[in-house]
């Protein structure tokens, strides 16, 4: 396989690490390009949970035994690892989620327990329904409104009536960083400048971020992040929720339960210290020990090399599906990360999937857990191939003739 692009990744030697893409599907060469659903995970991070499992396995924070001690560091030193990354004040501002949508979950309930009918929380047209449903279950509770930045055709935010929407009254703007269904990569700094300037928080859904940028929270000042890590080479079951101390103390604990106490009587219960605060039960030890593993793995290759190297692949594969013809392409802002969601005229997107997963091409279709965007370009779904850094050019080929071989079938 040649070497690809221009950026100089030592692609063959990465895909060495995923075994799973040597495998075939229906009897072509798996070409996976569903990394915004979920990315693979490389050889290095299955070793983690493997050697967890033999090696350190027992329950944190509550065991003098050795390998509940063990077991403790590793979890504990993971959360440091979080917290080095994306560049966090403490390691306690680190709580660890099941994931984006348990990390959202979180904060909503959090600011369910204190907006009142007077109060607006904002929101955007491009997010994930794991970034509406719960806000609107919190309004529905409180009586609060919710406000919506629209978005233009190109797929990015229209800003003209922000003044509007942000206000004195506004107390929290949640937004993404990416969007999982057009791939824009959102101006968030004007955002959180606008949420503090009128006294707002901000929570930004970096589920699409993560993967492909470097994330500096203290420099974005945001005040809450969610992360997935099962789109960042780490398993399922496993994220972050990023919180400021300060919101983190002022939020009310998500769940009750054990480990995230101080002293408990039938009278009154007081609540451990951040993180503990929103860690109730035995979280996901060996989730937590591999997340931070293929954080590592990430940063031993580069975020900035990842980034660059699937800006080319998009790139490259945004001029060979435009050269179909009938082919429209959502999501067309000049700052992408390496997702392209399109149509071709007159084919339903899921019939192109379902033919060329036939070709052992993994591509999602549908909405993409977006329908606020679908009915803004007035479709039912698109056909979505997302890239990560161990896909390549090859690959983008294959992919561009299955399409179009798809498309002279279904015509
Ligand atoms: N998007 C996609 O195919 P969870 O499921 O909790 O790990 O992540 C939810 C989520 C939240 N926000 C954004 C921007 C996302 O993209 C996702 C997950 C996947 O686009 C699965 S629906």
């Amino acid at each position: 396989m040649s070497k690809a692009l221009e950026v100089q990744l030592d692609v063959e030697k990465i895909r060495s690490d995923y075994p799973i893409l040597s495998r075939k599907v229906n009897g072509q060469p798996l070409i996976y390009f569903d990394n915004a659903a979920t990315s693979q995970t490389p050889n290095q991070v299955v070793e983690a949970i493997v050697t967890y499992y033999h090696q350190h396995n027992a329950n944190i924070h509550r065991g003098v035994h050795a390998l509940s001690q063990e077991a403790t560091d590793l979890y504990e030193q993971a959360r440091k690892t979080l917290q080095k990354h994306f560049n966090a004040a403490k390691d306690k501002e680190i709580i660890f989620t099941a994931g984006t949508t348990h990390g959202i979950n979180l904060v909503a309930s959090g600011f369910g327990s204190f907006l009142t009918a007077d109060d607006e929380v904002v929101v955007s047209a491009m997010e994930h329904h794991s970034n509406i449903v719960p806000w609107q279950l919190v309004c529905e509770k409180t009586g609060a409104q919710l406000k919506v930045i629209p978005i233009t055709e190109k797929g990015e935010w229209d800003l003209t009536e922000l003044d509007t929407l942000i206000t004195e009254k506004t107390k929290i703007v949640f937004v993404n960083h990416v969007s999982n269904a057009l791939g824009t990569i959102n101006p968030v700094e004007k955002l959180i400048q606008k949420a503090h300037d009128c006294g707002a928080a901000i929570l930004l859904d970096g589920a699409q971020a993560a993967p492909h940028l470097q994330i500096d929270l203290q420099q974005l000042d945001v005040d809450f992040y969610t992360v997935s890590g099962h789109k960042m080479c780490g398993p399922t079951g496993i994220g972050m929720l990023y919180g400021k101390e300060d919101w983190l103390n002022k939020l009310p604990p998500y769940q009750g339960g054990g480990e995230m106490i101080d002293q408990v009587t039938f009278e009154k219960t007081t609540y451990a210290p951040l993180p503990q605060k929103f860690e109730a039960g035995t979280p996901n030890i060996c989730g937590a020990i591999a997340f931070a593993k293929a954080i590592d793995y990430l940063n031993e290759i580069g975020l900035d090399k990842i980034a660059a190297y699937e800006h080319e692949l998009l790139e490259y594969a945004t001029s060979q599906l435009l050269a179909i013809e009938g082919l429209k392409i959502y999501g067309t802002s000049a700052y992408k990360a390496a997702v392209i969601s399109f149509n071709i005229e007159g084919i339903h997107p899921y019939d192109l999937g379902t033919l060329i997963d036939k070709m052992g091409i993994a591509i999602r279709t549908g909405h993409h857990c977006a329908q606020p965007i679908m009915d803004f370009y007035r479709i039912p779904g698109t056909a979505r191939a997302s890239f990560a850094f161990y896909n390549t050019k090859e690959e983008v080929d294959i992919f561009v003739e299955a399409v179009k071989k798809a498309k002279s079938m279904l015509s």
